[in-house]
């Protein structure tokens, strides 16, 4: 096993990750990664709160291929703002092979919605992470969910969890699915069977139309080992209890992530530890993305 490192430097992704003993089932899905830039011919948004190393789109296909996956679905991440434009760009060039979740303002046209569409955009994402964006009204997300319902998006939210109390119900009223980043990025030194996970669970649990994607053991353990150990118990646990409603991703190329070099192979198997059986794995890697982003062929 690879050396792990925690320091706490801004960091370029693994160079050289290590060829995953898991071996996905045909058709898996990356359904949370990124691209970035590259930076001079798709300048970052003035108003981030970090900056990313490049994220080419074509070395986030040759990690695709190192890990034996199929498909992306790439999530705008706020370092490019609201401009779209190297998402795009990663789609258009995809061969039909990725999917997109954009990132727009309450102004935002029909005519640039249906552009997004065609290109390959489903969804839109809401960021409610204090240190990465300013804080956006209600009012405005709200009405952009009734702008991309009618056609069939949904709207992916990131959060930590000592926010959802007070986010539980603006979260409720959405108007589409909506899909949770990271697990609501749980607190994993609190038990799994506590209040605050309870929380996220009852949301899960009561509201049909929410789905987690179960990523990033990287961002969320607090052990420094590549085993994530303490993050399993939590991802499992929504595998386990919602299987048609988890989806799994790289989050390549891990921006602002200051703490050690994620291993994507490591990454890769991380996920027979929450999904145990070749069903559960197959649901969250194929069938699942498959019917949220690619319906048509599911
Ligand atoms: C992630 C996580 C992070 C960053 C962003 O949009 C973003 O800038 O999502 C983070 O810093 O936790 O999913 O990429």
């Amino acid at each position: 096993m690879a050396e792990f490192q925690m320091d706490w430097g801004w960091r370029v992704y693994h160079p050289n990750p290590k060829k995953p003993n898991f071996v996905a089932p045909p058709g898996a899905v990356d359904a949370h990664c990124h691209v970035f830039g590259p930076g001079d011919k798709f300048p970052y948004a003035p108003e981030r709160k970090y900056t990313p190393c490049d994220g080419p789109k074509e070395k986030l296909w040759a990690l695709r291929e190192h890990l034996g996956f199929a498909r992306n679905v790439i999530v705008q991440a706020t370092c490019h703002g609201a401009d779209n434009s190297a998402l795009v760009d990663a789609l258009e060039h995809s061969n039909g092979t990725a999917r997109g979740v954009a990132t727009v303002k309450r102004d935002v046209s029909a005519e640039e919605l249906q552009r997004l569409h065609e290109a390959g955009v489903r969804g839109v994402r809401f960021n409610f992470v204090k240190r990465l964006v300013d804080k956006l009204p209600f009012d405005s997300l709200q009405e952009i969910s009734e702008k991309i319902a009618p056609l069939g998006w949904h709207v992916v939210i990131y959060f930590e969890a000592q926010e959802l109390p007070e986010l539980f119900d603006f979260f409720t009223s959405l108007p589409t699915t909506v899909v949770i980043d990271h697990m609501g990025r749980p607190d994993v030194s609190k038990p799994v069977d506590g209040p605050e996970f309870e929380l996220f669970l009852k949301l899960m649990r009561e509201h049909g139309n929410f789905w987690s994607k179960v990523s990033c053991p990287d961002r969320l353990t607090q052990q420094d080992s590549y085993q994530y150990n303490d993050v399993v118990p939590f991802a499992r646990k929504l595998v386990e209890t919602f299987p048609d409603r988890v989806l799994w991703g790289t989050d390549w190329p891990h921006p602002n992530l200051k703490s050690h070099t994620p291993d994507e192979g490591e990454l890769v198997d991380f996920i027979p530890r929450i999904a145990v059986t070749a069903e559960l794995q197959r649901k969250l890697l194929v069938d699942n993305p498959m019917r949220l982003y690619w319906p048509e062929e599911s």
